[in-house]
């Protein structure tokens, strides 16, 4: 696959930002003169192979921000994807030739409705919708990004999950071939996260297969990465070949690499410092070197939609 750099492409090339607001504003206005945001038939989703490709029928989200989005730059360049180093600039550089097709996405454990299914035909069942989220990394820097997604609870309802299924675990595609930062055991492959039933069903969790109203880029997690807004960023795992419906408690990367440092939960959490670093505020990327440091807030913002899946949960011993 052939993916122009951003530094190669003219600026006349580019939607630029004050246009796709301007566009996303005219498909606002025509959604509420057709009544609901969240009701309506199902569109199916389709994500079109290639370089950059438009995403046809995308929905707005009611759950949207109005932030100002990060440039597609910021957004493609500035990136964590150890699988393709494990510098911020690496996997821009190293994941431009990956081929994300063909793909498959595994579903098993407890449900009803598992196998090993065509990335296709896995979206295809769902709706797309675009979800501008403010996104929150465990290093303290953050960033508003326009994902394009599917809904990971309509994901989950339509594989049947028993009353045996506890959590959501997902792995990344382990192919050191492929991915030439697995060849270094910076973290024990495969890349592994993890969610309960709960929060892989709350509304604001989405599988994005897009950004800026196109199909994802590599270095973004192609084809299929996870968004949990409310989390540190490290939950998103990204190039995901595997979810499965457990009875235990599944397994995380950055847990087993370093337990005290990183937990299961990763809410965002002002009031619970990393043991080497801060929480209380964050960089956003974009706004300047010298731009004042913003406060993070509880929930990265999301406390009205998730604070109750915590109720009664010691927050900083459930880090
Ligand atoms: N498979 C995999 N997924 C991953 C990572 C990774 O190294 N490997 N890094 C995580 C971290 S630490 C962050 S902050 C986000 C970054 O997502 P972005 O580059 O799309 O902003 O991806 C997450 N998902
Ligand atoms: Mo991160």
């Amino acid at each position: 696959m052939l993916i122009k750099k951003p530094a190669d492409i003219r600026p006349s090339e580019i939607t630029s930002e004050s246009n796709y607001l301007d566009r996303r504003q005219f498909i606002g206005a025509g959604s509420i003169a057709g009544a609901s945001l969240l009701a309506g038939p199902a569109l199916g989703a389709i994500v079109p192979e290639g370089d950059r490709a438009q995403l046809p029928d995308v929905r707005k989200s009611p759950f949207s921000t109005s932030e100002k989005p990060n440039s597609y730059e910021d957004i493609t360049t500035y990136n964590n994807y150890y699988e393709f180093g494990t510098g911020k600039g690496d996997p821009f550089r190293n994941a431009q030739d990956f081929e994300a097709r063909p793909w498959s996405v595994t579903v098993d454990g407890h449900a009803a409705k598992t196998g090993t299914f065509d990335f296709d035909d896995f979206i295809k069942p769902f709706d797309l919708e675009e979800r501008i989220y403010r996104m929150r990394c465990v290093e303290a820097w953050s960033m508003v990004i326009p994902w394009v997604g599917i809904s990971l609870a309509d994901v989950v309802r339509h594989h049947q999950p028993t009353s045996k299924a506890k959590y959501v675990a997902f792995e990344t595609l382990h192919d050191p071939k492929r991915m030439p930062g697995q060849r270094r055991r910076v973290l024990d492959w495969p890349y592994r996260e993890g969610l309960t039933i709960a929060e892989a069903t709350n509304p604001l969790t989405i599988l994005a297969v897009g950004v800026y109203g196109e199909a994802m880029p590599n270095q973004n997690g192609a084809p299929i990465r996870l968004v949990v807004p409310w989390k540190y960023g490290f939950k998103g795992i990204k190039g995901i070949v595997r979810i499965s419906f457990t009875e235990k408690r599944p397994q995380v990367s950055w847990n087993i690499s370093a337990p005290h440092e990183y937990g299961f939960y990763a809410n965002v959490n002002p009031e619970v410092d990393h043991p080497r670093w801060s929480q209380a505020s964050e960089r956003r990327i974009g706004s300047g070197l010298f731009a004042a440091r913003i406060p993070t807030q509880m929930f990265n913002g999301y406390g009205d939609q998730v604070a109750h899946l915590y109720d009664g949960l010691d927050l900083r011993k459930n880090y």
